[in-house]
């Protein structure tokens, strides 16, 4: 058995089996729909999100798990005999679940828990946690582990882009200011991560011009040299990630493109129709 448990959140939108294979501990977010609330990937699956938030009139919001949560996580792998664990979660500016599961690891004794702010979110994310999850199956400690997570934070990078600022907005994830700019010059923002907060990277006019664009970004570091992983992000356009990655897969042999989703966390944040390209070097 490993020695060390990998927990993560489910905004990483890891496929259960994945999560299975890896021995990979998922602690969900919730989404509260009209009068009901769900833990999403647990009882509820990101096309029955989808489906509801069409019918729904009234916004969804979300909420991060509680700390409970993530004490009775903790307490359940010390008791499956683990020595040390790594909880690795979305970015901490815009969201309390890395706070939660940073409060719960001070409340479990007897286990040294380690936290991991991944400054991003989803398959982004997801690189991060299935990076350590095989690092533990190899026997890595934590220390190892959160070296070498620390390592890619270096060379991974996230670009997204939204059909309207407004569900940013409304949730609190974007300022006034950046939502006034967008709105009054109708661009459509590429966005991206910086020190864990969402800020535009630069303006664009057209969803064509911002996919090229983002495409240009990623030409420009994996024609560097290495191997890079890539993952495109869809809100329910499976069909337009798969464009983006079979392009981005015929034109370079030195990556390995997947296609991941936002669930129903994220896409309340994001809306419907966004689109995400994200990558990092896994070696030279
Ligand atoms: C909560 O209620 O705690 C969850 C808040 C989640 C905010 C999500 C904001 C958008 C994140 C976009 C991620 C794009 C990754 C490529």
């Amino acid at each position: 058995m490993n020695k060390v448990a990998i927990v993560t959140d489910s905004t990483a939108y890891l496929a259960p089996d994945v999560r299975d294979e890896l021995s990979i501990e998922m602690v969900p977010l919730n989404v509260v729909i009209g009068e009901d609330s769900y833990q999403e990937e647990v009882d509820l699956t990101t096309s029955e999100f989808y489906k509801l938030l069409k019918e729904t009139e009234k916004l969804p919001t979300t909420s991060q798990p509680a700390i409970g949560h993530f004490v009775e996580t903790f307490e359940k792998l010390k008791a499956q005999g683990y020595e040390e664990i790594v909880t690795i979660h979305l970015s901490s500016k815009i969201s309390g679940t890395y706070q939660s599961a940073m409060s719960a690891a001070s409340m479990v004794e007897g286990i040294n828990v380690a936290g991991f702010d991944s400054e991003i979110s989803c398959s982004p994310q997801g690189f991060y946690v299935l990076e350590a999850a095989k690092m533990a199956k190899e026997g890595a400690d934590a220390a190892a582990i959160l070296t070498r997570l620390n390592e890619i934070k270096t060379s991974q990078k996230a670009y997204f882009m939204v059909d309207s600022l407004q569900h940013l907005h409304r949730g609190g994830r974007m300022n006034a200011a950046q939502l006034v700019v967008g709105n009054l010059l109708k661009i459509k923002p590429i966005l991206h991560f910086v020190e864990g907060s969402i800020v535009p990277f630069e303006k664009v006019r057209t969803e064509k011009k911002a996919v090229a664009r983002i495409c240009q970004l990623l030409e420009e570091d994996v024609t560097t040299g290495g191997a890079y992983e890539v993952t495109v992000i869809h809100a329910n356009r499976l069909q337009s990630a798969e464009t983006i990655a079979n392009d981005i897969q015929s034109k370079f042999d030195n990556v390995n493109v997947g296609i991941s989703h936002f669930g129903p966390v994220i896409g309340t944040h994001l809306g419907e129709g966004s689109l995400g390209v994200g990558w990092y070097k896994v070696s030279q």
